[in-house]
């Protein structure tokens, strides 16, 4: 099957346009990556016959992904041109035995590379297949303007954000019962936020960086856009409450939250009760 015909492909190119649809992507921000199944990795194979670079350094090192095969968005490359020119925008990736090198198989043309998160999605990828025993498959990261306002006026902790989305909208909890993790300001692109972000996604299917963005994981592009877009409406609910200056008078209490549990019979993360 051609590449572009792949039904992961297909998906990868929806979740980007409807991302951009949303505003979350300026100029090349934000980046998206997906693990192939092993008969997807094999259809690139046999397809595209041979790779189209040498190995190089991945900057990170993430030994549990060796062998596997990403689509990947583009460094400076931009989200709103993988539905319009796709070979260019994105690109599949193989990454080798030892988990720190990747070649190229497919698109990033024009001397293409993976995106600078490249580490950080690795690493997300790697623990995120490791807690769900391999059901999540895709990592996304955008730069949604309602998170990125909160990161300036509440505590930079786990608590604060999860308490603010969760009681700001009612479904919340359902969405996110485990809650969301902060990462406090660090330079993109590096090991150090790779790392700092890895580990907040042992616990978490949503990272938030303070002043910069959001990461989010889903075993699905649905269920990873569904999430973010669920993070963004809530934090968009919470940030206007708060534009307006007015005294809150009634909010989603802990007990509400825990009706909620009880009912929907979910596991909430006990930390934010
Ligand atoms: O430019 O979003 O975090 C891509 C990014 C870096
Ligand atoms: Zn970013």
């Amino acid at each position: 099957m051609k590449i572009i015909d792949m039904k992961c492909v297909k998906g990868f190119m929806q979740l980007a346009q409807d991302s951009v649809d949303k505003g979350w992507h300026e100029m090349n921000g934000g980046n998206l990556s997906y693990r192939m199944t092993e008969a997807e990795a094999a259809n690139v194979k046999k397809e595209c016959k041979k790779p189209t670079s040498d190995w190089m350094e991945i900057g990170g090192s993430v030994p549990k992904l060796g062998g596997q095969f990403f689509i990947v968005t583009g460094t400076t490359r931009f989200i709103r041109n993988v539905t319009r020119d796709p070979a260019n925008a994105f690109g599949i990736t193989e990454i080798d035995a030892t988990g720190t090198k990747y070649r190229i198989w497919w698109g990033l043309e024009d001397g293409g590379r993976p995106t600078s998160e490249f580490a950080p999605h690795l690493r997300c990828h790697e623990i995120r297949m490791e807690k769900t025993d391999g059901a999540n498959r895709v990592i996304y990261h955008c730069h949604p303007p309602a998170v990125i306002a909160l990161t300036f006026i509440l505590p930079l902790t786990d608590k604060a954000f999860t308490r603010t989305l969760w009681s700001a909208m009612t479904e919340c909890p359902v969405i996110f019962p485990e809650g969301v993790g902060v990462v406090k300001w660090m330079v993109p692109g590096k090991d150090d936020i790779a790392r700092a972000t890895q580990k907040l996604m042992a616990t978490y299917n949503c990272a938030i960086w303070a002043h910069h963005g959001v990461f989010c994981a889903g075993a699905t592009f649905d269920k990873a856009f569904g999430l973010m877009e669920t993070v963004v409406k809530s934090a968009d609910i919470a940030l206007k409450v708060m534009s307006t200056g007015k005294k809150v008078r009634q909010t989603i209490t802990t007990d509400d939250i825990k009706k909620i549990a009880k009912d929907f019979k979910l596991t909430l993360n006990e930390k934010f009760l």
